[in-house]
């Protein structure tokens, strides 16, 4: 995307959310929040699939590689750090990835992580229609939502600091792992490719954050968020404050306090690998005949047309909530 695109964009967010702040109807102790515009981060999505499917190896992928890193110039972080990588594949393939942080309140020792994969998935394997199974998916939930949420929460750091230190981190290279064919025993570990090299690789030596917060798949029509369950197990306070935060805003029904299943996703590597809690939001639909993440998950029809605002809006003023209250 050109500059002046990123500057339309910027600007249409300005118009269309104003500089409005959240009503003050909570608890008096409650700090200042800002707004969490729904809009723009569904124009920040639109804007990712607007590349095409944003596959490893591919100009759409390292065009929107670029424009997010300049995003993150935009909103202000203090520095963007591009890591570049080559992630080999369980089919043999070599690629050439980048993982995107931006550090907002660099000085700030007491740090939380913000990520989300921004990588496309190159083959629509789950949908119903076989003809559809080599075709790359536009991942505009399973990619593109989570780091749009990010982004909006960058435009809002701009405006209004939180206390502490947020390095938001897109990861690169989560979606090409071996779909059911496969015959290996090792097929967790073709998965989070980007998170498995920025775990042993971290951004900066001996880096160390509080916590870190995965969001993927944030944006599908009907999406309820389960406890996932190694989030529970390596950062339960974590889960139980982003549960509660939901709470008391009413989301209470997209947050139900239950426990989903267990996923191998990006937090897994950072769990086990960089030793940092993080917890992953990310859907559990125990009766989506589909998938248990919704019924787009890694299908053609995983496009703009099926994100929803609400679902976006709920994430991220909870998000948002959580991180404005969180003190060095
Ligand atoms: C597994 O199915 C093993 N992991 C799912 C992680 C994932 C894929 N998240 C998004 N796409
Ligand atoms: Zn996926």
């Amino acid at each position: 995307m050109k500059k002046t695109a990123i500057i339309l964009t910027v600007l249409f967010m300005a118009l269309s959310c104003g500089g409005r702040k959240a009503a003050q109807t909570t608890a008096p102790a409650s700090v200042q929040t800002p707004e969490f515009c729904a809009d723009s981060a569904f124009s920040f999505i639109k804007a990712q699939t607007d590349f095409g499917p944003r596959v490893p190896n591919t100009q759409a992928h390292q065009d929107c590689g670029i424009w997010l890193g300049a995003m993150l110039s935009t909103f202000g972080a203090d520095h963007v750090h591009f890591q570049n990588f080559d992630a080999k594949t369980f089919d043999g393939n070599t690629l050439k990835c980048v993982n995107i942080i931006g550090s907002f309140n660099i000085d700030q020792p007491t740090r939380i992580i913000l990520c989300s994969h921004w990588d496309s998935r190159p083959w629509a394997d789950n949908d119903p229609n076989p003809a559809n199974w080599m075709k790359p998916v536009d991942a505009a939930n399973d990619g593109a939502s989570g780091v749009g949420v990010i982004l909006e929460i960058a435009r809002q750091m701009q405006k209004q600091a939180p206390e502490i230190g947020v390095d938001c981190i897109f990861l690169d290279a989560e979606d090409w792992g071996p779909g059911e064919s496969y015959q290996g025993n090792d097929s967790e570990k073709w998965w989070g490719l980007g998170t498995q090299y920025w775990s042993r690789h971290p951004h900066v030596e001996g880096y160390r954050a509080r916590y870190a917060i995965l969001l993927d798949m944030v944006g599908g029509k009907g999406a309820t968020f389960c406890r996932e369950g190694y989030s529970v197990k390596y950062g339960r306070p974590v889960v139980e404050k982003v549960w509660k935060a939901a709470g008391k805003l009413g989301f209470g029904s997209l947050f139900p306090p239950v426990n989903g299943g267990y996923v191998t996703d990006d937090h897994y590597y950072i769990n086990t690998i960089a030793r940092i809690p993080a917890i992953d939001i990310i859907p559990y639909l125990p009766n989506c005949e589909e998938s248990s993440f919704g019924p787009t998950w890694h299908t053609v029809n995983d496009n703009i047309e099926n994100i929803d605002k609400k679902v976006l809006e709920a994430v991220g003023k909870t998000l948002i909530e959580v991180i404005y209250n969180e003190k060095p």
